[in-house]
């Protein structure tokens, strides 16, 4: 632990994600010496408090950075494209949230429960990348089976909840619920469909393949975190009319033989996991017992039958915390202590 403090900017402060990662510097109680709020030119002049102290939110423009350690940035994959570099030129590193740099050879894609190693490549372009919700809840659950029994396959189904997409699909789910629930009819917005009382099998755009991008996100981001281009991943996204919390049935083919029990057994010692796992209690992780924490939930262990080697279980987490504010603070944290 170091007793140093740092300078840290959070680009994107006013969005779902922004919010939750001013919070997550709180509770992780990060040795902030000054810290600076950014957002669009819309935000500027709000205020935004820390630890009780108010905070003007500034506007976003390439001469933000100079002077300052570390920005955590959440404010779309194409300001992060625009202004991350000009931030690592400052000698600011960026601990990215958006999709842009993810896929980068030179940029490293951290979950620290997995490869917090990793971290040390920021030394090649001054940014970091922080996966997709989806990916990182997912790869919690998996280190450890990965470790112990290998893994040959995954078969996804994710059931999104909206708070992904930020706050103005918060609002939609919202005031469609309302709407329709008073008889009248829903305005699509955001999404191109009615959320409301409804499941779309739609996450971000679709690629030449017939897949999402956030399907692909699963499949490229997982194998890259695990530095094991061998796994074979097929996904299929769905957003749901969730508030918050992802959740998430995956189907393992482990390399070598585990029982339901060893999995059980295995995950529940394991670093960020709860088990939740006595369905004749009722008792299974759940998108509305998740949210708010930092925990990745996993149950409904049981062997695939139809299969050598078959696992499946249900895993729920908070994606705008471990999916995303959280992560990214606790990439913070191992940059912090480990090389500034
Ligand atoms: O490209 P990506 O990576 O796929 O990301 C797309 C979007 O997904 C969210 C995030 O939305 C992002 O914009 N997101 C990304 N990764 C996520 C993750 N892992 C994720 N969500 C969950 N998990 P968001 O609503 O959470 O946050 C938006 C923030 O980004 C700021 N921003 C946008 N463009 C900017 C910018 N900041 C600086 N420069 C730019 N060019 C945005 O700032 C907000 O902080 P804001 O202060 O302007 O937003 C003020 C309010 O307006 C809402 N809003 C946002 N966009 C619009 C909008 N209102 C009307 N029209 C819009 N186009 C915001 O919700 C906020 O309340
Ligand atoms: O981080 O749920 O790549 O709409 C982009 C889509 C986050 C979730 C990312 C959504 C995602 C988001």
């Amino acid at each position: 632990m170091t007793d140093k403090a740092f300078n840290v900017i959070v680009a994107g402060a006013t969005g779902a994600v922004g919010t939750q990662m001013i919070t997550c510097l709180e509770e992780q109680d990060f040795p902030v010496d000054k810290l600076k709020f950014l957002a669009s030119s819309r935000s500027a002049g709000k205020s935004l408090t820390f630890k009780g102290k108010a905070i003007e939110v500034e506007e976003l423009t390439h001469d933000s950075f100079a002077g300052f350690d570390i920005a955590l940035f959440s404010a779309g994959g194409g300001t992060s494209k625009t202004f991350a570099p000009s931030a690592a030129e400052a000698g600011c590193i960026v601990v990215d949230n958006s999709s842009a740099w993810r896929m980068d050879a030179d940029i490293p894609l951290v979950v620290p429960e997995v490869n917090p190693e990793a971290v040390a490549d920021y030394k090649k372009k001054g940014i970091i990348a922080n996966p997709n919700c989806s990916t990182i809840q997912m790869v919690v659950a998996l280190e450890p089976i990965y470790r112990e029994f290998g893994i040959e396959r995954l078969v996804i189904s994710t059931y999104q909840a909206v708070s992904g997409t930020g706050v103005a699909a918060v609002e939609e789910l919202r005031t469609q619920t309302v709407d329709l629930l008073e008889g009248k009819p829903a305005r699509a917005g955001v999404y191109p469909h009615q959320i409301a009382f409804n499941c779309l099998p739609h996450i971000d755009v679709f690629l030449d393949n017939g897949y999402s991008r956030e399907e692909m996100k699963m499949v490229n981001e997982t194998r890259k975190i695990f530095g094991d281009e061998t796994i074979r991943i097929t996904a299929t996204t769905v957003r749901v009319p969730v508030f918050n919390s992802h959740s998430e049935s995956v189907n393992i083919q482990t390399k070598s033989k585990a029982t339901a029990e060893q999995i059980r057994e295995l995950l529940s010692k394991a670093p960020g996991i709860e088990v939740m796992d006595d369905p004749s209690n009722n008792v299974y992780p759940l998108p509305v017992h998740a949210a708010g924490k930092d925990t990745t939930y996993v149950g409904r262990i049981r062997e695939d039958e139809s299969i050598e080697n078959g696992i499946n279980m249900w895993i729920v987490s908070d994606n705008i915390r471990k999916g995303a504010a959280t992560n990214t603070v606790q990439i913070a944290q191992l940059l912090a202590n480990n090389y500034l």
